[in-house]
């Protein structure tokens, strides 16, 4: 810590660090397109069309270790959640702003295989491409889903690699749907890297390895939803996920020593959120705990169904507290 950081308040601090975050960070290469385009998805999509619009962020953020990237440090996520969550906000009437990691899980994509291009086409004997009999039924409804979602307005797809990229787009989308007060929500699924090599601090080339081992400090990624809470889009309804590696107990619920849940009332009240999801990494697509400032609810899915995810009851419960959220807003303005 340097010594004017020393002598600043905590929420100073704070303020100090994002700001030389910014300052820093390589700028977006295409932020007027992605302005324009959350300008008119926004529009679109506005309250007075009685639509509703929530930014779904997805898989995780790169650190990268050099400027010319060789090399860099992931945050595990498949992306999964994020796809399937977008889905069942569709289903729900939402817009969705799908703000996800280049390459990993698409809405709609679930049932095709990993390397769809290749596995679900053919070519015919004239040498034009088909869909495999094998995989039609299953192309067939991925691309209609997905093309009817992106020609109504109602998906906008907007992808990321570094935590660079991905903080500075999501301030982008905050500030662009402050104006939607509280019909706005931000659904923070995204596995978002703690620690970074700050831009200006960052070698150019290719790290040597002829040099021996390799001694590296990390600065800590100043943390956003505070901002996004208090500057960027104030009224919207955050969702933010708490992700830990050791396995949890659900009997466990009401004990206190439970640390899952113990840091995700520490986000609840520290970030002000509305809902925090904790997930453990193994049982994630099984169950999730949601904590409000009102109680904790266990989500499971449903294993009498076959194809049943946990994202779908997650969204159902979410939509409902946001509804709630909505009118407590309208009726206290
Ligand atoms: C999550 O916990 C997500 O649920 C998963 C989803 C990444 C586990 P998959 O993409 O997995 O379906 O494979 N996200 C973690 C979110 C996160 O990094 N939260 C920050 C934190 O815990 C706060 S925003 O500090």
């Amino acid at each position: 810590m340097d010594l004017a950081k020393g002598s600043q308040a905590p929420q100073e601090s704070l303020d100090t660090d994002i700001e030389s975050f910014f300052e820093t960070a390589p700028p977006l290469r295409d932020d007027v397109d992605i302005s324009r385009k959350l300008g008119e998805f926004i529009e679109l999509n506005s309250p007075s069309t009685g639509k509703r619009i929530v930014c779904v962020t997805s898989g995780g953020t790169t650190v990268p270790l050099e400027q010319r990237c060789v090399r860099y440090i992931d945050n595990f996520s498949s992306g999964h959640r994020g796809a399937a969550s977008t889905m069942y906000f569709l289903e729900a009437g939402y817009a969705v702003i799908f703000l996800h990691r280049r390459g990993t899980c698409l809405p709609y994509c679930r049932s095709l295989p990993e390397d769809s291009l290749l596995e679900c086409f053919e070519l015919t004997e004239s040498s034009s491409v088909q869909v495999r009999q094998s995989h039609s039924e299953d192309v067939k409804r991925a691309i209609g889903y997905h093309h009817a979602a992106v020609e109504q307005g109602l998906l906008l797809k907007l992808p990321f690699t570094t935590i660079f990229e991905y903080l500075q787009i999501l301030r982008m989308v905050a500030t662009s749907m402050k104006s939607l007060g509280s019909h706005g929500m931000f659904y923070l699924a995204a596995a978002v890297s703690d620690f970074y090599v700050p831009w200006e601090s960052m070698v150019e080339h290719k790290i040597q390895s002829a040099s021996g081992p390799l001694d590296m400090r990390l600065a800590q990624v100043p943390k956003m939803l505070s901002m996004l809470r208090k500057e960027w889009d104030p009224m919207a309804f955050c969702i933010s996920f708490k992700n830990v590696d050791f396995p949890f107990v659900t009997q466990q619920l009401e004990t206190d020593s439970n640390i899952l849940l113990k840091k995700a009332d520490m986000a609840l009240r520290k970030y002000k959120m509305h809902m925090v999801v904790a997930n453990e990494l193994l049982t994630r697509n099984e169950e999730v705990i949601v904590v409000t400032s009102t109680g904790r609810v266990i989500v499971h899915r449903d294993k009498n169904e076959a194809d049943a995810d946990v994202e779908k009851p997650i969204i159902k419960l979410v939509a409902e507290r946001h509804s709630t959220y909505i009118q407590e807003s309208c009726s206290t303005n």
